[in-house]
């Protein structure tokens, strides 16, 4: 059996609707597989795509299992299930580990700096012929990766690739035009009901470099109001992770970034790297970041 699956800590929509779609592709290939994963799920996963009809599936571990890795390619933050050994498939979109990768893979190694890990499933489909296998369902959760993963496209990563995979997909899924906004609002009514939780399922800690601390938060709602006013709860939270931590506030409404620093020095560097204005305790950026962006021009001029 080939398990699909991604890392091991929480998983996002990307992953969650890559996995799946991913697994549905090669079953629909005749290659029997599984979409599994052990991790939680945050936020970006909301009530309604939870409910699809399209679910995670149980896993019972077999020998002979071998696993695609999806969504993540550092080998520490693989979900536990996965035997190092036995990984025959990586895709990603995150940068650093690609030349390990395509050591071991060869061209089962599809490591992209692009918006969305579902545009890279997607044209996968495409590629084989069979978009048809693509049920409203699974465009559902691939739309909803592209827009959280590329921040309605805003966010620099972004690629034609995405924006062209998105407008096909909206024709499988017939949706209205306003699903954007609708996502997004609904993910922020996730986070703003459990705070505490939303910041813990998107909470990455990883050594990078100097100028960034281990650990790393990430929210991203339409409006950021709610959140700024809850920087005691934030400063809780956060410092369970590590000493040092910021909290990249993704506002859509705004297109912005907002980057909360647990000190001010810290909050300095934050600046030198990507700029924007010091208000209080947060950074006002001119544009929206992703993490993976932040991480990436950190190690650029490390
Ligand atoms: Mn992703």
């Amino acid at each position: 059996m080939k398990i699909v699956t991604s890392g091991n800590k929480y998983i996002d929509i990307d992953a969650y609707a890559s996995c799946i779609s991913y697994s549905n592709f090669l079953n629909q290939k005749g290659i029997p597989s599984k979409a599994v994963s052990t991790a939680k799920l945050n936020e970006s996963i909301t009530k309604k795509l939870l409910n699809l009809n399209i679910k995670l599936d149980k896993y019972m571990p077999a020998e002979d299992d071998e696993f695609v890795i999806i969504d993540v390619s550092n080998k520490n933050y693989f979900d536990n299930i996965v035997k190092e050994n036995k990984i025959i498939e990586v895709i990603d979109h995150h940068t650093g580990y690609e030349e390990y990768w395509k050591e071991k893979l060869g061209e089962k190694s599809k490591i992209e700096f692009i918006g969305s890990v579902a545009t890279i499933i997607f044209e996968l489909y495409e590629k084989e012929n069979l978009q048809e296998k693509i049920t409203k369902d699974i465009a559902y959760l691939m739309m909803s990766a592209i827009l959280d993963n590329t921040l309605n496209f805003k966010a620099k990563i972004t690629t034609p690739r995405d924006i062209t995979a998105y407008k096909k997909l909206e024709k499988i899924a017939k949706c209205s035009k306003n699903y954007a906004s609708e996502y997004f609002l609904e993910c922020q009514q996730n986070i703003e009901e459990d705070l505490k939780t939303a910041l813990e399922n998107d909470t990455k800690t990883e050594i990078i470099s100097g100028k960034l601390p281990n650990v790393i938060s990430q929210l991203t709602v339409w409006d950021k109001n709610n959140i700024l006013d809850s920087k005691q709860l934030i400063d809780d939270t956060l410092k369970n992770f590590g000493n040092e931590y910021i909290l990249n506030l993704i506002c859509l409404k705004e297109e912005k970034s907002y980057i909360i620093a647990s000190n001010d020095l810290l909050l300095h560097n934050i600046q030198e790297l990507l700029k924007g204005t010091i208000n209080e305790f947060y950074l006002e950026c001119e544009n929206v970041w992703l993490r993976k962006e932040i991480i990436k021009r950190a190690r650029e001029i490390r």
